[in-house]
């Protein structure tokens, strides 16, 4: 007979091919024993090991959707949503690590590059020798990114880049970073750059005293008239098409991503409410407690079924930003609700570090926000709807 699994509920398992299965399996164990008995810590101390980029390199988990000859694994995107969702059941600042490499990143660099910068930056990034970060928003320029302010000035031989980039993952660790920034040889248009650690005029100060993604450094990027040479210039792409492409496949990723953070949250509130005993009988033997666990399971379940959905659309081609938009704020306002709830169902224990759960709803809450705000994605959906642009 068949029968019910309470944690896999529409047999997402079985809808993938051995090859998802194999890099889902390597993830997992690479997540759960490497990266969780160091997230306690790391959260708490702001700590982010630059290793994990090495490790994670080494499992080919970083620019794992890019071809063999760039040190990409040539894997679906299903796969890449299977990973996000592994190490996000960690902490999203892993997640976050991951994604800027492989979709920030290498992305860009594979889709807008020339061979040559393809050649220099592809597979030190894949291996994780090299550090990876996107600057995009600025402290003036958030949501709104088409009013950047950072500039792009024709010098002999190259371009002169003036500006300040804000919230910048990975940025203080970085290597390489691209940057998007109004080119006054191309008409202002938006144009992407690769600079590098030790460009005079250009620094990476850490934003301190963050409460959320803790286990993931960010930073400014301050571009205080930085030259460099043609070869700098990402020749591929023009106007903010290019930024949004590579916003595609992080927001995809994040739509995976949350739904580990959400499992996580879910299986250890029915741990708990499961060990925990009050009135005589385990929590999970009250009404109210099985109806949070059930909207818990059914969040989930629909989440994952969707970004499985997207995913495969991703695969075929045939993927749009609105759909990517749709289960990004989908899935991570739900498993804000969860990571909530969750808390609430550990009492007092649930504020504790001890306990997954408060960190998983603090770290949710910059999930909701970065790559497009909740709000902002119902924007776009409601533009897709209606026809009228309302931001
Ligand atoms: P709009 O007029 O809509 O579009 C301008 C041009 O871009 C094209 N485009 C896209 N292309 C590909 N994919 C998409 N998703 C695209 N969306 C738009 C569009 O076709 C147009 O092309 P063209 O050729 O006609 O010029 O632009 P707008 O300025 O009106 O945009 C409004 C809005 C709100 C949709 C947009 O600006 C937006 O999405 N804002 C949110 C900004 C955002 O997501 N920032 C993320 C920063 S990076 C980050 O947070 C990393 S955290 C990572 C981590 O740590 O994990
Ligand atoms: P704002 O745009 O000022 O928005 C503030 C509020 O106003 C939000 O609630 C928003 O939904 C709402 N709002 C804005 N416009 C409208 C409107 N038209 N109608 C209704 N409501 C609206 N950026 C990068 O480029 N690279 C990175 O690597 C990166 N990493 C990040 C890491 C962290 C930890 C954080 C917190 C952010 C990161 N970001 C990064 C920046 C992130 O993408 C922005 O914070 C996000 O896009 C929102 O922009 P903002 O903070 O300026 O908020």
């Amino acid at each position: 007979a068949n029968s019910f699994q309470w944690d896999d509920a529409f047999l997402l398992n079985a809808q993938l091919g051995e090859e998802e299965r194999l890099i889902r399996d390597t993830a997992r164990a690479y997540s759960q024993d490497k990266l969780a008995p160091r997230v306690v810590e790391a959260f708490a101390t702001e700590h982010t090991d630059r290793a994990i980029f090495q490790e994670m390199g080494a499992l080919g988990l970083l620019g794992l959707t890019l071809p063999e000859e760039y040190g990409g694994a040539n894997a679906s995107y299903v796969s890449y949503g299977l990973v996000a969702r592994e190490v996000e059941g960690v902490d999203s600042g892993y997640r976050s690590m991951m994604s800027v490499q492989s979709s920030l990143v290498m992305h860009p660099l594979y889709a807008y590059g020339s061979e040559e910068q393809r050649r220099r930056y592809l597979p030190r990034l894949a291996s994780g020798e090299w550090v990876g970060c996107f600057g995009l928003t600025e402290p003036d320029s958030g949501s709104d990114p088409a009013s950047m302010r950072t500039r792009a000035e024709k010098v002999a031989d190259g371009y002169r880049l003036t500006g300040s980039k804000m919230w910048i993952t990975n940025a203080p660790l970085a290597d390489v970073f691209v940057v998007w920034a109004k080119s006054d040889a191309h008409d202002g248009a938006i144009r992407g750059f690769v600079l590098e650690k030790g460009m005079a005029g250009l620094s990476a100060p850490k934003i301190a005293n963050k409460l959320s993604l803790r286990a993931s450094i960010t930073g400014e990027i301050v571009m205080d008239g930085v030259v460099v040479g043609e070869e700098h210039l990402l020749p591929g792409v023009s106007g903010l098409k290019g930024p949004f492409g590579c916003l595609n496949r992080a927001r995809y990723g994040i739509a995976w991503g949350a739904m580990g953070a959400a499992e996580t949250c879910f299986h250890a509130a029915r741990t708990y409410t499961l060990d925990r005993q009050q009135f005589g009988r385990p929590l999970a033997a009250n009404q109210l407690v099985q109806k949070k666990l059930a909207d818990m399971q059914t969040e989930i379940t629909l989440g994952l079924q969707a970004a499985l959905r997207v995913g495969r659309l991703f695969d075929e081609g045939t993927a749009t930003p609105e759909m990517i938009s749709l289960i990004k704020r989908n899935n991570c306002g739900k498993a804000l609700d969860i990571a909530r709830a969750a808390r609430d169902m550990h009492g007092g224990n649930g504020i504790s570090g001890e306990f997954p759960v408060m960190r998983h709803m603090i770290n949710l809450e910059t999930v909701n926000t970065y790559e497009g705000t909740h709000d902002v994605h119902a924007l776009i959906l409601g533009r897709a709807i209606t026809g009228i642009a309302a931001f």
